[in-house]
């Protein structure tokens, strides 16, 4: 019998270096899972829980890897099931592909079982997205469709009807024109560089500004050493958006750390108060944290052309990979004698630090959360790969999980969804056995897809979950309170004991509740042998205030707890003891 199409299709997976895929199985993919089945010493099948967090699973992949993130999903149910995670994709620009079945192919829009026409639903997260109609043609689209992802930095898409994923070659009528073999599996990544005019131009920008910000983000995570260097030349200071922490290690006098209500007041500083903003691979959404549009002259650099002058006007756009163009344009970049903004900025970071230091020892009870992402960040490895949840977890990693040398760190940055952090360390411990992989959650976001915690078991993914029980979607209910000025309603979580569901799974569960014992519990968990949870009990009253709370917050703030906010006092004395702790 000659090759299936899903023969193909797994076998042109491995010719282009796919090593892993991350899915569920179900009867619209059966022919595909037959022809994984009988390859799987060459590609691993990751089985999940849920579709989502096949997807998630993929992206932390690709994320962490710097490769394609690969998904598989039955027909119907399961695809539809993958597709926040292809969004998660597509917003942070991350090279995924997704594979599922459709229905008989010519059952199709009949009213059949699972007839659901996956590629029109994936038309808007999917940029690359096609319905395999045959053995001539599987080879062509995959091929298609792995190098838009990788290309377009995008989801990709291929559907394929359950009953064609078992046609055999030999049944191929191959259309005259589609002469066999003609498609390659060969990436060429090219980004040439600007010109030498363009880029004077922006050197002269660079030059002349007296007072600069470099804002890195994601696509600088492989230019660590020209950012510095630029840094350090001008004696500008690197303010870091979520996705670009591990850009420049936290302890770098050039960086005054995040921006955004997750960031640091002295990256808020700085953005204020420069004259020259360089964007560098960032296309940070929040607008008010960038300097007013007339205040500072813009240097972007992006891959995307289509994102020069996306957040912010710009003087100088330079279109191509940061590094590449970094490297080109240092040499023309003088140095900077006068280091005044930078030390200012070096001496706020003394006093931010020294407030995270205050807060992040508090022997309270109920523990304060700040308390934990504290002591974790003590113990992490040098090269510890951390993926956050969203919520108020996502401020206390931001501000308190340190990067350092060869550490990676992520999130979900611009869908900003619940439930990635589990996934996105799935693919990050499947991609690197011999590295700690840790993710810090909200018990909102973790019961989402808390099933993954079978998956890590399953595999022995030794992943360590640290889990922020606070018993509330508690970002929404600060949002609620400081931005709305209306007391809580709607998230109140069910208490759930999450060690013991640890057990339950066969991971290893801790359970966390006086600061005193953090660190050693949350060494006994890193140092555990296998994946371990530690729920770690936190103040569901401890606001995670932006860095520089602005008057309208805090009369909202005041508005919603004269409107009968739950625990008033409770927040008030948090509010207030955090405030007293700063001046004395
Ligand atoms: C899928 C999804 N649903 C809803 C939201 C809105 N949202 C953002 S953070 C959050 C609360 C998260 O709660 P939890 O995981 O308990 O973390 P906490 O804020 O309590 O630290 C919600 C509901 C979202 N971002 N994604
Ligand atoms: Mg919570």
């Amino acid at each position: 019998m000659g090759k299936t199409v899903a023969d193909v299709l797994v076998e042109r997976l491995i010719d282009w270096g796919v090593e892993v895929i991350f899915g569920l199985p179900g009867d619209g993919v059966n022919g595909i899972f037959e022809a994984l089945r009988t390859r799987q010493e060459r590609i691993k099948f990751i089985q999940v829980r849920h579709e989502e967090a096949a997807a998630l699973a993929a992206v932390g992949y690709a994320k962490y890897t710097n490769r394609l993130g690969v998904c598989v999903a039955t027909s119907g149910p399961g695809g539809i099931h993958l597709l926040n995670g292809l969004y998660d994709a597509k917003c942070d620009g991350q090279p995924v592909l997704a594979i599922t079945g459709h229905t008989f192919h010519d059952l199709i829009g009949t009213h059949y079982q699972q007839d659901v026409d996956l590629d029109k639903l994936f038309i808007d997260v999917a940029a690359y997205n096609e319905r395999v109609m045959g053995p001539a043609h599987v080879e062509n689209a995959l091929d298609e469709a792995i190098k838009t992802a990788l290309s377009r930095r995008a989801v990709a898409h291929i559907t394929i009807p359950k009953d064609i994923q078992d046609w055999t070659c030999s049944d191929a009528e191959r259309s005259s024109a589609n002469v066999p073999n003609h498609s390659g599996d060969l990436y060429a990544p090219a980004y040439g560089l600007p010109h030498a005019e363009l880029l004077q131009q922006a050197a002269d920008v660079i030059n002349q500004g007296e007072r600069v910000v470099i804002l890195a983000g994601r696509g600088c995570l492989d230019a660590r050493a020209e950012v510095l260097q630029l840094a350090e030349r001008i004696g500008g200071i690197v303010v870091k958006p979520l996705l670009g922490k591990a850009v420049v290690g936290d302890e770098s006098p050039y960086t005054t750390g995040g921006i955004g209500l997750l960031g640091t007041a002295p990256s808020q500083e700085a953005m204020k108060d420069c004259d020259t903003l360089v964007m560098l691979g960032t296309s940070f959404p929040y607008l008010e944290f960038y300097p007013k549009p007339d205040h500072a002259k813009t240097v972007q650099v992006d891959i995307d052309s289509a994102r020069i002058g996306l957040r912010h006007p710009v003087d100088v756009g330079l279109v191509g990979d940061c590094r590449d163009v970094l490297s080109a344009l240092l040499p023309l970049i003088k140095r900077n004698e006068d280091r005044s903004f930078l030390e200012t900025a070096q001496e706020n970071m003394k006093d931010w630090n020294e407030l995270l230091h205050i807060r992040g020892t508090r022997m309270d009870m109920p523990m304060k959360p700040q308390v934990v992402a504290y002591e974790l960040n003590k113990l992490l490895d040098h090269n510890a790969i951390v993926s956050a949840d969203s919520g108020t977890i996502a401020t206390w990693a931001a501000r308190y999980i340190q990067v350092r040398d060869g550490m990676q760190f992520s999130l979900s940055g611009n869908l900003a969804t619940m439930a990635n952090g589990l996934p996105y360390s799935i693919g990050a411990a499947v991609a690197y056995t011999d590295r700690q992989v840790v993710c810090i959650v909200g018990d909102g976001g973790f019961t989402m897809l808390m099933g993954e915690l079978a998956t890590l078991v399953k595999y022995n993914l030794p992943v360590k979950v640290i889990i922020y029980k606070n018993n509330v979607l508690g970002m929404i209910k600060w949002e609620q309170i400081v931005f709305e000025g209306n007391p809580q309603f709607g998230v109140e979580l069910q208490p759930i004991d999450f060690a013991l569901y640890a057990r339950a799974c066969g991971a290893a569960g801790f359970t966390l509740e006086d600061p005193a014992d953090a660190p050693r519990v949350l060494r006994d968990a890193l140092e555990y042998d296998g994946p371990a949870v530690v729920q770690a009990v936190v103040d569901p009253n401890e606001p995670p205030l932006p860095g520089n709370v602005t008057i309208k917050q805090a009369v909202k703030f005041a508005e919603a707890l004269v409107r009968g906010q739950k625990d008033r006092w409770q927040i008030i004395k948090s509010v207030a003891e955090d405030k007293i702790r700063e001046v004395i």
